[in-house]
């Protein structure tokens, strides 16, 4: 009997120790996840929030890389990358997604042009590479691969954030972005170079922050939306990247304390994760956030119950 109840306390501590406490970033603001699953090891990229409690706008110098065996424990790698690892950037670094091809990382991250950093904006998408998820990460191509001098948003600056990346199980990566509307082209297989022509479209309240996978036989866009502000999440379905994508509804309503949020999933040991951000810490806020995580459940036809977000 007592060593029935010794077994019963084992597992409460444990099954407690193990879990993570959102936001599972305490030291620094962080906001933009974007989570890959490497060698039985999460990473966690992320956006770096340094603004000031009283700040109106975003102060965010560069992107870390976190990482975790478990889920509970984050190791925190530091600055692995800053928009002055680009020598034609300039200004903050948004989101930004990583992404491992042919033993190579490559680091799509939004930032700005100096060309256009006086009409402020000028957004623009950049490639850094590595042969480690850890860095040391150099920029892949000496320019921007995505200017929005090349989209049809030639008056907005801001349109061309939030890159995502793809790659489907023949071989041919997507990158998929955008502020206002979704943009998609196809990359070559050096994952550096636009293979066709740029694509737009507007998924029902789609805002920002796409986050694009496949799972099963069913391809997922999910997005930071705004049918009421602050930003929710929502998402769509297709059965093939191009689309037509079609609307299937919420997954989580809006975050406490910040205007904006931001999807990452994965799935890691048998069970799916939503990463997002909120601005839950103390003197936190829509320019000071924080990442947090919460499990994620499907339905047998594929769509997604929707996620209340947890403070455990
Ligand atoms: O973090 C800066 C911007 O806020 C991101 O690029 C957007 O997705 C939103 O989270």
């Amino acid at each position: 009997m007592k060593k029935n109840l010794l077994a019963l306390l084992l597992t409460v501590i444990i099954s407690f120790s193990l879990k993570a406490q959102n936001p599972i970033i305490k030291d620094i603001f962080t906001a933009d996840p974007a989570p890959i699953v490497h060698k039985g090891t999460v990473y966690l990229y992320t956006g770096h929030d340094t603004a000031s409690v009283t700040a109106t706008n975003y102060k965010m110098p560069d992107w870390h890389v976190f990482s975790s065996k478990d889920m509970v424990n984050w190791k925190d790698h530091g600055v692995l990358l800053s928009p002055q690892t680009f020598s034609w950037a300039t200004g903050d670094a948004y989101a930004a997604q990583c992404i491992e091809r042919d033993g190579k990382f490559y680091w799509f991250v939004s930032t700005f042009h100096k060309s256009n950093a006086d009409s402020k904006g000028g957004s623009a998408i950049g490639v850094a590479v590595s042969d480690s998820p850890t860095g040391p990460f150099k920029d892949a191509i000496g320019k921007a691969l995505i200017t929005h001098e090349m989209t049809t948003d030639t008056k907005h600056g801001w349109k061309d954030i939030d890159p995502t990346v793809f790659i489907d199980d023949d071989g041919q990566a997507y990158l998929f972005w955008g502020n206002g509307s979704c943009k998609w082209v196809k990359l070559k297989k050096n994952m550096i170079e636009m293979d066709g022509q740029i694509s737009v479209f507007k998924p029902q309240n789609y805002i920002e922050g796409p986050w694009v996978y496949k799972r099963e036989k069913l391809y997922y866009l999910v997005y930071a939306s705004a049918g009421t502000k602050p930003e929710m999440i929502e998402y769509c379905t297709a059965t093939n990247p191009a689309g037509p994508w079609t609307y299937r509804g919420i997954i989580q309503k809006n975050v406490p304390n910040s205007f904006t949020t931001h999807p990452g999933i994965i799935d890691f040991k048998g069970k799916s994760y939503f990463f997002y951000h909120n601005g839950s810490l103390p003197t936190g806020g829509s320019y000071r956030r924080s990442i947090c995580v919460d499990y994620m459940y499907y339905n047998p036809d594929g769509t997604i119950k929707e996620i209340v977000q947890t403070t455990e």
